[in-house]
């Protein structure tokens, strides 16, 4: 039988784009990337889940309450809406992250669904076993989301052609993919996952 998988596309909302209050560096150009995925794996049958983060105006995750950051991806704000060009399909399966105001969340296994059903739930419930994971950033959420993945026992696939890291310090994004594929991520490209597609593999 074939491995039944789920494409992730993770906060590609617009204050991690160019323009927005924490751009990701050409944060933008996943989007097209990401729709050809989104196009290949819907005509095959596999889900699509899109994770955002989805912030209270004060948190511990904001640089003025002692984080990292500067306020971004609040919730029902411009900058928490999905980039306006990444064509999301009516079913997929959005989740949402960081709304405690304790937690920085980085991960989509942190997310829960619109009912409240953590992200995790929700694969089992479809008998997904291996994870596509693009979007930003690859240095945090994308980072966090593969490498728990991983820990529940899911296969992972970092789609190196649809993510964009942050390098808050120079050489974050290579040490985080590094990172991934040493915990047993592995790697695809639009290219080598049409074959796949082609011959089954990717749907159920
Ligand atoms: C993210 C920094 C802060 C991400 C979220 O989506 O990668 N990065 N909040
Ligand atoms: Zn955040």
């Amino acid at each position: 039988m074939a491995t039944q998988s789920a494409l992730l596309v993770v906060d590609v909302q617009n204050d991690f784009c160019p323009g927005g209050a924490l751009a990701v560096p050409e944060g933008d150009r996943v989007v097209p990337v990401l729709n050809d995925y989104i196009a290949r794996f819907r005509e095959a049958g596999v889900p699509v889940y899109a994770s955002r983060d989805w912030h209270p105006r004060e948190t511990r995750h904001f640089k003025a309450w002692g984080g990292k950051w500067p306020p971004h991806c609040i919730q029902d704000t411009r900058g928490a809406q999905f980039h306006a060009e990444l064509r999301l399909p009516k079913d997929a399966v959005i989740v949402s992250k960081g709304m405690d105001p304790e937690q920085d969340a980085y991960s989509a296994f942190q997310a829960q669904d619109a009912n409240g059903a953590a992200l995790e739930q929700s694969l089992r419930q479809r008998g997904v076993q291996r994870l596509y994971v693009g979007g930003l950033a690859t240095d945090y959420c994308v980072r966090a989301s593969t490498l728990d993945a991983l820990k529940q026992g899911f296969q992972a696939v970092l789609l190196l052609d649809a993510v964009k890291g942050i390098d808050l310090e120079p050489g974050d994004i290579a040490r985080s993919i590094d990172e991934m594929v040493r915990s047993g991520a592995r790697t695809a490209t639009l290219a080598s996952i049409e074959q796949e597609i082609g011959t089954g593999a990717a749907r159920s």
